[in-house]
């Protein structure tokens, strides 16, 4: 286990793209979606044990392009814009759309894609419609629901309920965590390195 974190520690910037097909190859990759600010930088800077590696905000819109991290040579943890950003002009937001969706749709070793979901807000229309388009595309996708420091922990159980029953799955089939306070990333640290197989 120290092996894992010792490695994720390694993570290093790699490259940053807007068009997915100019990515190049890599051996596997992992990618986390979500709706703008909803941690998903953060939560990679998590997992990696980093401060300011991947660039996070609490102004929502942060992230516009494609950014690679490599933990060894050609695994890749990659940081994507977030959906349902509602400042800013309609084509932008149709830009980081279909940017999303090129890179999800083009790429030959993602071996998951994490959706991120707030733990306040719960599944938002725009997670139930991406969840919706990897099954239809038979991508792999599983969800993480991230900010669980701000539940009371008393309501924590009935929350993970709530959105258990939204999502149509068992509470035990989505990781609980918090990017912020480091709660539930021990687990992810295994699931990504099962993944890249590290
Ligand atoms: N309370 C709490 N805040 C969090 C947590 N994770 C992230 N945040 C905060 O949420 C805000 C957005 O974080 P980002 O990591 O930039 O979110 P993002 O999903 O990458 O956003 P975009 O790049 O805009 O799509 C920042 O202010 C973070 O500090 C968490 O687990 N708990
Ligand atoms: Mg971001």
């Amino acid at each position: 286990m120290n092996t894992i974190r010792k490695m994720l520690r390694d993570t290093k910037y790699l490259k940053t793209e807007a068009d997915a097909l100019k990515l190049g190859e890599s051996e596997a990759e992992v990618s986390f979606v979500g709706r703008s600010n909803v941690g998903k930088s953060t939560l990679i800077n998590a997992i990696c044990q980093k401060k300011k590696m991947a660039h996070a905000s609490q102004v929502p819109g942060k992230t516009r392009t494609i950014n690679v991290y490599e933990v060894t040579r050609g695994r890749w943890i990659v940081d994507l814009p977030g959906y349902g950003y509602a400042v800013g002009p309609k084509h932008e937001k149709e830009r980081l759309g279909s940017m999303i969706e090129k890179y999800l749709s083009s790429r030959k070793n993602l071996c998951m894609i994490f959706i991120i979901v707030d733990a306040i807000a719960g599944p938002t229309k725009l997670d139930i419609i991406m969840i919706g388009w990897l099954k239809y595309y038979s991508l792999p996708f599983s969800i993480v629901v991230n900010k669980i420091d701000k539940i009371k922990p008393s309501k924590l159980n009935e929350k993970k309920k709530d959105i258990a029953v939204e999502l149509v799955i068992n509470t035990c089939d989505i990781s609980w965590v918090s990017s912020k306070k480091n709660i539930g990333i021990t687990d992810l640290h295994k699931i990504v390195a099962k993944l890249l197989d590290i």
